[in-house]
């Protein structure tokens, strides 16, 4: 049975208004009814408790904004995954910015301890930046260094204070999470040369949106489940600037160029229907950057009951 989980914590983001994610997908949901709506039924929700940013700006913490409130975050989001698996439920999760991602995959690592993780992260961005290489010091571009224990020294352009060093290290764990080659990008078109240094390193997977026109979704599907053929888990982590800004300007960090929203669509399907995806994760939905209407969270709603409709099929087998 699936469970929503509901994290609504925007510290991570240089934007103001994805924690509104949340209330932009149920308000447009409620207005399209379907089988799945019992999914919006909040005895069957996990709500995670979200920390206040303490909203000093602090010079010590320029290279990892909000980092001591994110720590705290990492921890009740991993508990409120470890709790839905051990309850046998499957996590969908709505989240505020993607740095919660991060706190999602210690969760998953702790409930599948002796499983490979893979991660498809259909994103504009790859989100590998650590404290010593961010330009924007804001973690929502940083879940995906915690997950592999990367600090990426040899890209560095700052120094970061003792103090979020510490953090920072409370964040990555001791151990890797995930292997950095089971980790496929899916829609990445804006990436930084530190970033890139770690994906050419490492041998990510790297799918664009032009080679999933071009190629055809099933044949990038293939090859991205023998990439993680050797993974017993996977997690989809949806961030909505995958998608084109046509369809919407309600996301924080828009890219030309995206995918369109029967793509994205049609993406997220196969990827439930797969029996080695445990959870997935829609996130950076910001209405209040939406002008008019509730567009984003009109599509990201439509993007989670379809969504939500396959794992019902995959999962009542
Ligand atoms: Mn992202």
């Amino acid at each position: 049975m699936i469970q929503l989980i509901s994290v609504m914590s925007e510290l991570g983001a240089g934007t103001e208004g994805s924690s509104d994610g949340y209330s932009a997908i149920a308000s447009a949901s409620y207005r399209h009814p379907m089988d799945s709506i019992d999914v919006f039924d909040s005895s069957n929700i996990i709500k995670v408790d979200t920390v206040k940013s303490l909203g000093i700006p602090n010079p010590d913490f320029e290279h990892s904004k909000n980092l001591n409130e994110i720590v705290t975050m990492y921890n009740r989001i991993s508990v409120a995954i470890e709790n839905s698996i051990l309850d046998n439920k499957f996590p969908v999760v709505i989240s505020g910015d993607h740095s919660n991602a991060g706190g999602t995959i210690r969760g998953l690592k702790k409930s599948y301890i002796n499983s490979r993780i893979g991660l498809i992260w259909i994103d504009a961005h790859a989100d590998l930046h650590s404290p010593f290489t961010t330009p924007s010091g804001n973690v929502h571009g940083m879940p995906v260094a915690t997950a592999i224990k990367e600090n990426n020294i040899d890209s560095a352009i700052n120094k970061p204070s003792d103090e979020i060093i510490d953090l920072w290290g409370q964040l990555l764990g001791d151990e890797r999470r995930v292997i950095p080659s089971d980790i496929v990008y899916v829609g990445l078109r804006s990436v930084e040369d530190a970033e890139s240094f770690l994906i050419h390193k490492y041998g990510m997977g790297v799918h664009t949106v032009n080679e999933l026109r071009d190629r055809g979704v099933d044949r990038v599907i293939n090859d991205i489940e023998t990439q993680l053929d050797n993974c017993d888990v996977i997690y989809v982590s949806f961030d909505v600037d995958s998608m084109d800004p046509s369809v919407s300007n309600g996301t924080g960090t828009p890219v030309e160029n995206g995918l369109k929203k029967l793509e994205a669509l049609e993406l997220l399907k196969i990827l439930a229907s797969h029996s080695k995806v445990k959870c997935i994760e829609f996130t950076e939905i910001n209405p209040s950057l939406d002008s008019k209407g509730n567009p984003m969270g009109e599509v990201a709603g439509q993007l989670l009951r379809e969504t939500i409709n396959c794992l019902n099929k995959r999962l009542s087998k």
